[in-house]
């Protein structure tokens, strides 16, 4: 019987030990995933926004009318914060109309600046596609990095087909659970604080629309 039960018992620790030396592998791996693009060297900038984007050409969750968009670039090179940079944000509207915002980068490589979308007065000037780009010019290269965002007159409107219906509670439910860096999460489903997560609050946003129509 004893015998039985230290065996059992070895049993279960040899399971626990293969499970914590796989759960500090996926760590490890997931650590050097990230730092390869940290470590990216030379020029390097990221540009962001407040609900995300962090990465090259990562897009960022949606925006409605008359919020204020916050627009980071974290300027480096070699990993090193680049102080004292010049940022161009170039901002393109859905029909290709830009302009652009100036900033300097701080003490950590950081520029920041910031606009309020439109009222949705004209609709087809301002729902759509938003597009940006970064520039910094470091060490005599430009460096550059892109992001688009959705602006929709309401976020749970997935699919911007003007509604909130069935098809965006599926498309929803179907990246449930999924978090920024992870399989299946698509930002244009990250609807609600917190962002970079698709979670219940993501879903009784999208429940409380429901039915909800443009006009
Ligand atoms: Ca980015
Ligand atoms: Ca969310």
């Amino acid at each position: 019987m004893r015998r039985e039960y230290v065996r059992l018992m070895s049993l279960f620790l040899l399971l626990m030990l293969t499970q914590a030396y796989e759960i500090a592998k996926q760590s490890c791996w997931q650590a050097s995933a990230q730092n390869s693009f940290k470590v990216s060297g030379g020029p390097n900038v990221d540009v962001f926004t407040q609900r995300g984007g962090k990465g090259h050409a990562v897009p960022s969750p949606a925006f409605c009318p008359e919020q204020e968009i916050i627009l980071y670039a974290n300027a480096t090179y070699n990993k090193y914060p680049e102080q004292n940079k010049y940022v161009s944000f170039q901002i393109f509207y859905p029909n290709k109309e830009s302009f652009i915002l100036p900033a300097t980068t701080n003490e950590t490589g950081i520029a920041v600046t910031r606009f309020r979308l439109p009222s949705l007065e004209c609709p087809d000037e301002i729902l759509g596609i938003w597009r940006l780009i970064s520039t910094v010019n470091i060490a005599g290269v430009a460096a550059n990095d892109t992001l688009e965002f959705q602006v929709c007159w309401n976020p749970a409107d997935i699919d911007h087909d003007s509604d909130v219906d069935l098809y965006n509670a599926v498309s929803l439910l179907t990246v449930y659970g999924s978090e920024l860096e992870s399989e299946g999460y698509n930002c244009c489903c990250d609807i609600a604080e917190p962002y970079g997560k698709i979670d219940l609050y993501d879903s009784v946003l999208l429940l409380s629309s429901f039915g909800e129509k443009l006009g």
